[in-house]
């Protein structure tokens, strides 16, 4: 790393982390599980207004988390007018609204895509309803995710299936606002096991260049086949402009919803290695960058925190990537020599960075420990009597 890199580099590093938002979903501070146990801990949130008082307690600590994304109906209120004030007044904001045609008995052979214009009509009406919510929270992005597929070969007409999500997604584009967006994520198995509608970025890609400019693709990170290389996906996406978000989490096997950068760090890396090269760090750019996780047996607000920080780091690694060096390797075909340079920024220990980066945003360098100081866990243990914790509800 040449020193006129790194002199320069760094006041540009700094205020690119300063500018990080990273949202937070504000369904992980909920009990959660796997089909086998939804384990209960304490202090859980009995409604969406604690659910963001707990994702406003991590950017209380982080300075990176001004937004939370809420999931219809999980976070159903009667007044989403009220909840976005709350949210302020608590210093975060609304973000991504999440649809949910997931969750209901009428949905087991699909919702926009079932056989029966009965049940497509109704999973519409939802869709459309979260544009409603939108409309109230001053929220962008509507984040549409379809557990739809089936799980036999002949169960249903592939392609019939694939028009009637077109034609849903159709509909809700054009009941979209000027500056709202439909972001689609695909998955490639779970709960359908022969075909999901939406499986993977192409298919993703191929409905959004359909629909029109208000479409953009999620990448889910625990929503690919083992050995995927995301990073690719990310490139090609942000190349095309087709990028609208990720959905950040780590996984050993499946979808496992764990902390991002817990199971491969390096993985993330080489993402946030992507986004920076595509200039797509800037919030300007329109890539959102949010957490979907589950923490099933550690605490929830210290799972968040702990998450910010790993994307946190990844993307000062990214950031200190010497872009220069690496495009003379390239140019030259120096193999290793390119390699090196992009090792160099991954071995770089970006937690010295981070904390004068915390210092210099007034906070605590060390947020996990800001927030055990803090008391709030306690606190809402000792609070949070009565009522009914929140939970995926599945
Ligand atoms: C599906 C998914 C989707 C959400 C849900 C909470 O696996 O990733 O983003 O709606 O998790
Ligand atoms: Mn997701």
């Amino acid at each position: 790393m040449t020193e006129a890199t790194q002199r320069r580099s760094l006041s540009a590093i700094d205020e690119a982390l300063r500018a990080q938002a990273i949202e937070l979903p504000s369904w992980a501070f909920g009990n959660s599980g796997t089909r086998f146990k939804v384990f209960s801990q304490k202090g859980i949130p009995r409604d969406p207004f604690e659910k963001i008082a707990d994702a406003a307690m991590v950017h209380r600590v982080t300075g990176v988390a001004p937004s939370v994304a809420l999931h219809i109906p999980w976070d159903a209120v009667d007044d989403y007018g009220a909840l976005a004030k709350h949210a302020a007044e608590q210093g975060v904001r609304i973000g991504v609204i999440n649809a949910n045609v997931f969750q209901d008995d009428d949905y087991m052979l699909g919702s926009v895509t079932n056989p029966d214009p009965r049940v497509r009509r109704k999973a519409l009406s939802h869709l459309l309803g979260c544009v409603d919510v939108m409309d109230a929270t001053g929220s962008r992005d509507l984040k549409l995710w379809f557990a739809d597929g089936t799980n036999y070969p002949g169960q249903d007409d592939i392609a019939d299936r694939q028009q009637r999500l077109a034609d849903a997604l159709a509909e809700v584009h054009a009941r979209l606002g000027t500056d709202q967006r439909i972001l689609l994520e695909y998955k490639l198995f779970e709960p359908a096991f022969y075909t999901m509608d939406v499986p993977d970025w192409g298919t993703a890609y191929a409905h959004c260049l359909q629909l029109g400019s208000k479409a953009k693709v999620v990448v889910d990170t625990g929503h690919h086949a083992p050995g995927t290389n995301i990073e690719f996906i990310v490139a090609v996406l942000l190349r095309a402009g087709m990028l609208g978000g990720f959905d950040f989490n780590s996984r050993f096997y499946a979808d496992d919803d764990l902390m991002v950068g817990a199971a491969d760090p390096f993985q993330l890396f080489r993402i946030m290695n992507e986004v920076v090269r595509a200039g797509a760090l800037d919030p300007a750019s329109g890539v959102a960058f949010m957490l979907d996780q589950c923490h099933n047996i550690e605490p929830k607000i210290p799972g968040q925190i702990r998450s910010v920080m790993n994307v946190q780091e990844a993307t000062a690694k990214a950031l200190l990537v010497d872009a220069r060096a690496l495009a003379a390797a390239q140019e030259s075909g120096d193999v290793l020599g390119a390699n090196a340079v992009l090792m160099d920024a991954y071995n770089t220990d970006t937690r010295p960075l981070l904390a004068e980066l915390r210092i210099g945003l007034g906070l605590d360098p060390d947020p996990m420990a800001a927030y055990a100081r803090s008391g709030y866990g306690d606190r809402i243990i000792a609070e949070r009597v009565g009522g009914r914790p929140v939970g995926w509800g599945a």
